[in-house]
């Protein structure tokens, strides 16, 4: 398969911030990502816990958790080729002092303002990508998209 894809989220600090919100928006076109779907959510609690419950225990989970219920999120279903490893590249490390000094043109390098708060989410693997489309596309199905519109869209 020509087209990978991946789930991308804008978390609340830039989604509340519209040049911000711009800013990543115009990375996803730079980039050459074909947007597939895209909508805008406010993320009750229960939902971040079930999101990130891979990271449950860790010390950030409560502050990250509050965090991403705090206000909108959009979120986006992105094909590319190596879309999961190209949106992480473009992100830019998790971290924020790394984000800042190792990737300072990334998104996280230009918006990052903690660990916590760092713009954006993209999925790390074909497992977790699938989990995560479902969780906020609950009628996408990829297996469709995979048959009847990526033959289409690869060149
Ligand atoms: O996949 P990615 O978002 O780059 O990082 P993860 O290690 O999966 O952590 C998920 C999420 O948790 C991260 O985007 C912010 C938050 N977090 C945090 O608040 N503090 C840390 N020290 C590490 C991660
Ligand atoms: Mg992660």
């Amino acid at each position: 398969q020509a087209l990978q894809l991946t789930l991308a989220l804008i978390k609340p600090d830039a989604v509340a911030h519209p040049l911000i919100l711009e800013a990543v928006h115009q990375q996803i076109l730079s980039n050459k990502f074909l947007i597939v779907r895209m909508r805008e959510l406010l993320w009750r609690k229960e939902d971040c816990q079930k999101f990130y419950q891979e990271h449950e225990g860790r010390f950030f989970y409560q502050r990250l958790v509050e965090f991403m219920a705090s206000g909108p999120i959009r979120a986006y279903i992105l094909a590319h080729k190596d879309a999961i490893q190209l949106w992480r590249t473009v992100m830019g490390p998790t971290r924020v002092f790394r984000a800042h000094h190792v990737a300072p043109d990334s998104i996280r390098g230009s918006f990052g303002l903690t660990d916590t708060r760092n713009t954006t989410h993209g999925s790390d693997s074909v497992v977790s990508a699938s989990r995560e489309i479902a969780a906020f596309f609950p009628d996408f199905s990829e297996q469709r998209w995979y048959e009847e519109e990526e033959p289409q869209l690869r060149c």
